[in-house]
């Protein structure tokens, strides 16, 4: 069975990244304020800890990450791996797959399928990154009674509207802020920075407060950006009614 449909009535997103170099903090941090901002249930799915020397390593990074949010370490070649994240497949439920192109997203539905129902492709060997295999969605029925959505690696994540995912996965900045002196403090160089204060003594990573800020302003940005554009065509709509009835006025009767 394959749908063409969008990522609404989604129970669950599994984020799903591998313990090789395409794991990236900050681009996970992305994929987690997305998932989080639509307020279904997330889960990281690691895939390739066959391929890691010290796979927990990769957990704990994600569990550094965000602590709100389950960890499935696997091997998605390897069913005998999947018991955790087939615990997510129940009957009734949808599950959306997202991340990178090439960290197993098809494969995984493969192996929870336990056939082959989606091609799947090899990865560059320098940097890990997948070659675009899957191009469009699709909806796959588990025996179990669940339905996976397979998205395709997506080549840009924007930011858009998403304040809400943004807090959520970075409740220990916002949390950190709380102690600033100042209601508005901008965390740059005012005195009493709870945050720079939480940099300087190690409790935070300096980039993942980068990565926040960065996440804020392309958020304020693109969200700017849509209002403008939304007053625009409103205008625009505006003056076309007004053109319209203008030349009603003067037409010759
Ligand atoms: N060893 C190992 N290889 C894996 C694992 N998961 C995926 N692979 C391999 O990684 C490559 C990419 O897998 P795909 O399933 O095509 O990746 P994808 O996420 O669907 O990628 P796109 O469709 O491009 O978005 C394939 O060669 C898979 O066999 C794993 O857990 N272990
Ligand atoms: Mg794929
Ligand atoms: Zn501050």
């Amino acid at each position: 069975m394959e749908v063409q449909l969008i990522a609404a009535n989604v129970d669950t997103i599994f984020v799903v990244t591998s313990c090789n170099e395409e794991f990236n903090d900050s681009r996970l941090e992305r994929y987690l304020a997305l998932a989080s901002d639509s307020g279904v249930k997330v889960v990281v799915v690691l895939t390739k800890k066959d391929l890691a020397d010290d796979p927990d390593a990769y957990a704990d990074r994600v569990r550094t990450i965000t602590s709100n949010v389950a960890v499935e370490l696997v091997n998605a070649l390897d069913v005998s791996t999947l018991d955790g994240t087939r615990a997510w497949c129940q009957t009734g439920q949808t599950v959306a797959l997202v991340g990178s192109s090439g960290v197993g997203k098809s494969t995984l539905v493969n192996t929870l399928a336990g056939r082959e129902v989606q091609l799947t492709g090899s990865i560059r060997e320098d940097d890990a990154h997948g070659r675009h295999t899957t191009t469009s969605r699709s909806l796959h029925l588990l025996e179990e009674g669940a339905l996976l959505l397979d998205v395709p690696g997506l080549r840009e994540l924007g930011m858009v509207d998403l304040e809400r995912g943004v807090a959520e996965v970075f409740n220990d900045v916002e949390a950190l802020a709380l102690r600033c002196r100042f209601a508005d403090c901008a965390h740059q160089a005012e005195p009493g920075c709870g945050v720079r204060a939480a940099i300087d003594s190690g409790e935070l990573d300096e980039r993942r407060f980068r990565n926040y800020e960065k996440m804020l302003r392309e958020e304020a940005r693109n969200t700017a950006t849509i209002a403008e554009r939304h007053q625009q065509s409103r205008r625009f709509g505006k003056r076309v009614r007004q053109a319209m009835k203008e030349r009603q006025r003067f037409r010759p009767s």
